[in-house]
């Protein structure tokens, strides 16, 4: 959207609060980075030698100037932090009764499973305006499971669950996102890369009782 174009979709309401944090930081430590360069060659031009055998002023510190580019810097750093680890929280802490799809990393692909039964390999799908939990885990090696649209990732662990919620919006129906692997497991650690479709609510659960019957024919 407008100029996040260069970074992914921003599929939920935290995506977009994620990378206005981003362009925050961004701009933050752009400015000190340019001010930093702009006096480091000024001072190289301005304080250089001019004379042979020339000797620099002897400065012993200044208390003042250093309280202050010690406690600035930390004011900025605690405000990102504080943000960032905000933001985390909120993922992790969906509203009541979310919608809950187990998803199980595996070399080399995503295994989902959802609440009546259903279970697919790499094809998930979504519910778009209804917050969906994902409970992660893998069952061999440690996975990452990443999709960049949402901004966030959690590791799929052995024996162990991780978890985030997330809210498509609905305008984003009919679109399908990349969910890779994002820990290096192993030699089909590339080619691990499922996809994330958002579906209306009716489609969705149009789409889950049909796999359910093909499933069950098939069983
Ligand atoms: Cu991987």
């Amino acid at each position: 959207m407008g100029i996040a174009t260069w970074l992914p979709t921003e599929l939920t309401q935290m995506s977009h609060r994620v990378d206005s944090l981003f362009y925050v930081i961004l701009g933050v430590v752009t400015f000190f980075f340019v001010l930093v360069e702009i006096l480091l060659v000024t001072f190289l031009i301005k304080y250089r030698r001019t004379k042979k055998n020339q000797v620099g002023a002897n400065i012993h510190g200044n208390t003042k100037l250093e309280v202050i580019w010690t406690l600035v810097p930390a004011v900025i750093l605690v405000f990102m932090g504080v943000m960032s680890v905000k933001y985390v929280y909120a993922e992790q802490t969906p509203p009541p009764k979310p919608y809950v799809i187990d998803v199980t990393g595996h070399e080399w692909w995503w295994e989902f499973k959802y609440p009546n039964g259903v279970d697919t390999h790499n094809d998930l799908r979504v519910p778009a305006g209804t917050p969906v939990l994902f409970r992660i885990t893998s069952g061999d090696v440690i996975h990452g499971f990443y999709i960049p649209a949402v901004r966030i990732q959690q590791d799929a662990l052995p024996g162990r669950l991780t978890e985030f919620y997330m809210t498509a919006e609905t305008k984003y129906i009919g679109q399908t996102f990349p969910v890779p692997c994002d820990q290096f497991c192993g030699a089909g650690h590339p080619d691990m890369i499922a996809h994330m479709t958002v579906m209306s609510e009716s489609n969705f659960n149009n789409w889950l009782s049909t796999q359910l019957k093909k499933q069950n024919a098939n069983a």
